[in-house]
């Protein structure tokens, strides 16, 4: 039996002596108190306390078809009866391992149609640096190992991953980046952008891989990665010339270039891939989160035809795989969470109903006048905050100084809104009704306001 009265004292008196969190300061965290969440349904999350939110960051932008999802979870239960675990190491699959693969292909584009599982993104993009330079060792190429990526980009927490990606804060713990990954700056026209129009910015960011590349030696570089948008980093858009050019590069360098489609798949940005909104064909992709709504984690690498044939063709052996690569449990409720999306329409839906309803009532906050910018992509939106809109300016007060102040706000309003730097930014569930599009935009307009009032307290804007 479900039931919804927990003991807030005890867990949290549990969580604080033994839970270490994730990207948290321990210390801190114990002192203020966890939030424990209970349940949830569609679009809501409820904690111990009884309260409920919108949840607008879908979990953690994963829960794509909502909570409470009976299918997904009798479709897991019958499978744990009939085949809990088996491996696909040596010489053996499973039913849902076999479908899955192939669904995978059928629901991406072009000829990405060879999968290798993991069990989220962070694994998948490990997988990922030795599968691209293994393909290039086996063409004959093995001076090909370098992957050129971004500043700002965030692409996993495994020491491959966190490599990859561009925070600094995590290259400082662990003596990061490891060898052979170099990154370039990342398409920011808000803050990085200065006097340039979008478009001639967005093409001055993508020539620094080319830069980069004729730095390096084109002989030396195996992969370009970049997430479509980029999504921890503050929901980064690029500019639409970005990525065509960054593809011609890549092309004209013979560099393969690996769209991380970990936040941006399964419809986040309006079509099934990000790569398809911003009109590229990467060689591989790295999926998780969406591919089962965070039903059960699962992630992979896929990889084009190209790709697959000389890795197949010349490769021998992969010496790489995971005890959890292709978990039937986990690749059944991803079965199962991609064909509601495929049945339901969801991604056509948000792409055409309610992603355009939300995307105006998005941008329309950008006339809040802590606002600089609203910008949103499909269903993945920031807000910048700024103390003067012409001059897209920092607040004097440290960052994070407001945003933190904006989120306080926004949950205690009944809204899970997120802090990235200066900016606000959500994700909600792809299945968002208009009704709780416009509960969201009320509730984000009282924490906006609370923003606005703090920094004009503290003498910082009128
Ligand atoms: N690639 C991208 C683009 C991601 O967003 C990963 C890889 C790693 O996936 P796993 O499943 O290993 O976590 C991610 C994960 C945040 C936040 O603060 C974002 C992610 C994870 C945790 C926090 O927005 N994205």
């Amino acid at each position: 039996m479900l039931t919804n009265s927990y003991d807030t004292q005890e867990l949290r008196a549990l969580d604080a002596a033994h839970h270490l969190h994730p990207f948290t300061d321990t210390k801190q965290l114990n002192e203020m108190g966890v939030r424990i969440i209970t349940r949830a349904e569609g679009v809501y999350i409820h904690d111990s306390e009884g309260k409920s939110y919108i949840d607008g960051m879908a979990g953690l932008w994963c829960m794509n078809v909502g909570y409470g999802r009976r299918e997904i979870v009798d479709a897991v239960a019958r499978q744990m009866m009939e085949l809990p675990f088996y491996n696909t190491f040596f010489n053996t699959t499973h039913p849902p391992a076999a479908r899955l693969s192939a669904k995978l292909a059928e629901v991406t584009p072009g000829t990405l149609n060879h999968v290798f599982f993991s069990s989220g993104g962070s694994d998948a993009n490990d997988t990922n640096i030795r599968l691209v330079r293994h393909y290039w060792h086996s063409m004959g190429k093995p001076s090909k190992k370098t992957i050129i990526a971004r500043k700002n980009a965030y692409h996993g927490s495994t020491v491959g991953a966190a490599s990859l990606g561009g925070m600094t804060y995590m290259h400082e713990q662990g003596d990061l980046p490891i060898p052979h990954i170099t990154h370039i700056s990342q398409p920011f026209w808000y803050r990085e952008g200065g006097d340039m129009a979008p478009e001639a910015f967005g093409l001055a960011r993508a020539r620094e891989l080319e830069t980069e590349i004729l730095r390096l030696g084109a002989e030396n570089v195996a992969a370009f990665i970049g997430e479509p948008v980029q999504g921890a980093g503050g929901v980064i858009i690029p500019p639409a010339t970005y990525w065509p050019e960054i593809e011609r590069i890549c092309r004209k360098y013979d560099i393969l270039l690996i769209a991380d489609e970990v936040i941006c798949g399964f419809g986040r940005t309006g079509n099934w891939f990000g790569h398809q909104t911003f009109g590229f064909s990467p060689d591989i992709i790295t999926v998780a989160k969406g591919m089962s709504s965070g039903y059960l984690p699962i992630g992979a690498s896929i990889i084009n035809d190209r790709v697959a044939e000389g890795l197949i063709e010349k490769g021998g052996d992969f010496n790489h795989g995971y005890t959890y690569s292709a978990h039937p449990a986990a690749a059944v409720a991803a079965l199962e969470n991609l064909r509601i999306l495929q049945e339901e329409k969801i991604v056509e839906r948000a792409a055409q109903e309610t992603g355009p309803y939300l995307q105006e009532r998005w941008k329309a906050l950008g006339d809040h006048p802590i606002v600089g910018e609203a910008r949103i992509c499909g269903m993945m939106g920031a807000l910048e905050l700024t103390p003067d809109k012409k001059a897209r300016s920092r607040f004097k007060a440290p960052i994070y100084t407001y945003s933190l102040a904006c989120r306080t706000a926004s949950i205690n309003a009944g809204l899970f809104m997120r802090a990235v730097n200066d900016s606000m930014i959500i994700s909600p569930p792809l299945v968002i009704t208009k009704a709780e599009i416009d509960l969201l935009i009320d509730r984000a307009t009282i924490a906006l306001d609370a923003a606005h009032k703090a920094a004009r307290d503290a003498g910082e804007m009128d």
